[in-house]
């Protein structure tokens, strides 16, 4: 993997300005009092290196030489901004073009049946912006005319029906935050590949706002026939012919929706424009894009997509079928595999929990490869079936650490173990890992994917 390949992580590059060991040591000391101390004395620690102390204090800059950023007024200061960006979408700064989901350099590269990974490693809070969200296409993606796609309802429904993109979104609308994470992410560390970084393990992941219509609302208006319809099939436009079986009872609690927007504007066409089925706390492939139509049954239809696909290969040789809730995990995002502490010192150690059943009550941290655990700090919002970042202080000594985190969610469900996951479902099987996630800080910093058994 290049220099290149590895996304910038907030400790990845010493920046010239990387606030100095003594300096951190006094903050980790003032850091026991309280948040709103710690930030007030961050900055006075930080200013303190420089030649900020005496410039807070009002007096000539101490410091030998000064800093040439501080004392060379730049041109940004000097001279005319630019005018309005309004020609066209906006886009992130040029300093963040390293900031790319990208393809797994294990798995094979054939552009229209591929996934490309969210950048966890280098992401904030809980949203996954939309241009990073991840991609998997089966066949493809389409950027569809939404004046020309159809919605169609029909099966054990007295009016088959047929919508509109303009005349689902009259319709009484909703709007939530929820994972989507494919059942397949961490399928590789099943067979102990530790791909390099958070991104390639666990970027099958992301998290957004979806706004739609319930798909009970839907159903009710083509009049369901709730006593004998106790499935829906879901069924994309795309050459994929992707088809899955959800059942009614996820479908009445009005979690289900057929959605056409996603963080705040309309789908992005990889991710299933103009319309995609969100089904919270299930797979990633349920989550039907490019959704044309709902077919309400009576039993499941074990269609090719769950029949033959997306099952777990239990070590008796059995295929277990429709285990599709996803189930509570975490992962720390910093520090992780590819990432490189700068030096000994303090570090927020920062990452990602989320349970297909609920919301996540607490993750616990360990920086000793699992002999101790310490209550990270849940970050608001803590929401049902979304991620949740979790954030904890840790003063690294210089010495190999192995950081992992395990959740518990609200039904009381605990994070599994390798060796436990392992002990039910053997070791060759692809879907629905939710280990522990081990990283290796080793003594120059350098962190790495490992595995404990
Ligand atoms: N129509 C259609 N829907 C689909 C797929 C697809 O290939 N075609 N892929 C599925 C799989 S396996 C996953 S994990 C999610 C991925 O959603 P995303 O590409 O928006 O991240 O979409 C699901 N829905
Ligand atoms: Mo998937």
């Amino acid at each position: 993997m290049t220099q290149e390949e590895v996304p910038f992580g907030r400790v990845q590059k010493a920046p010239e300005n990387f606030i100095a060991p003594e300096a951190v040591k006094t903050v980790f000391a003032q850091a026991k009092n309280g948040r709103r101390d710690f930030i007030r004395s961050a900055f006075a620690a930080a200013v303190a290196t420089g030649g900020g102390a005496a410039l807070a204090q009002g007096n000539p800059v101490p410091v030998e030489g000064g800093d040439p950023n501080i004392l060379n007024l730049p041109e940004h200061s000097k001279g005319l901004g630019q005018g309005v960006a309004t020609d066209g979408y906006g886009k992130p700064s040029k300093y963040e073009s390293n900031l790319q989901r990208r393809q797994s350099p294990g798995l094979t590269q054939t552009a229209q049946s591929s996934v490309s990974f969210a950048p966890l490693q280098s992401l904030f809070g809980i949203v996954t912006p939309s241009g990073l969200h991840f991609e998997r296409h089966h066949q493809g993606w389409w950027d569809i005319d939404p004046s020309k796609h159809r919605f169609m309802v029909n099966g054990l429904v007295k009016r088959p029906s047929v919508f509109t993109v303009s005349e689902l979104m009259r319709l009484p609308s909703v709007s939530r935050f929820h994972f989507i994470e494919c059942g397949a992410n961490t399928g590789m560390e099943w067979g102990n590949v530790a791909v390099p970084t958070a991104q390639y393990s666990h970027g099958m992941l992301s998290c957004s706002e979806f706004t739609g219509v319930p798909l009970i609302t839907l159903l009710e208006l083509a009049g369901v026939d709730l006593k004998n319809g106790k499935f829906v099939l879901a069924e994309g436009a795309d050459g994929s012919s992707m088809t899955r079986t959800i059942p009614m009872s996820l479908i009445t609690s009005g979690e289900v929706l057929v959605a056409y927007a996603q963080n705040g504007e309309m789908l992005r066409p990889e991710n299933g424009y103009p319309l995609r089925l969100v089904v919270p706390g299930v797979q990633g492939v349920s989550w039907v894009k490019y959704l044309r139509r709902v077919e309400v049954g009576d039993k499941p239809y074990a269609s090719k997509d769950e029949a033959v696909h997306y099952m777990d290969l239990l070590p008796d040789g059995q295929h277990r079928q429709y285990s599709s809730i996803q189930e509570c995990k975490s992962v720390v995002t910093t520090p992780s595999g590819g990432q490189v502490l700068l030096d000994s010192g303090f570090y927020n150690i920062t990452g990602l929990a989320w349970s297909g059943r609920g919301k996540v009550k607490r993750v616990d941290v360990s920086v000793d490869g699992g002999q101790n655990w310490r209550s990270a700090r849940l970050e608001t919002p803590v929401l049902s079936k979304c991620l949740t970042r979790f954030n904890l202080d840790w003063v690294w000594d210089g010495k190999p650490a192995i950081i992992q985190s395990r959740a518990t969610d609200e039904t009381g469900y605990v994070q599994p173990s390798y060796r436990q996951n392992r002990a039910v479902r053997g070791s060759r099987s692809i879907y629905h890992n939710n280990s522990i996630q081990s990283w290796l800080v080793q003594e120059n910093g350098e962190v790495k994917n490992v595995q404990l058994s």
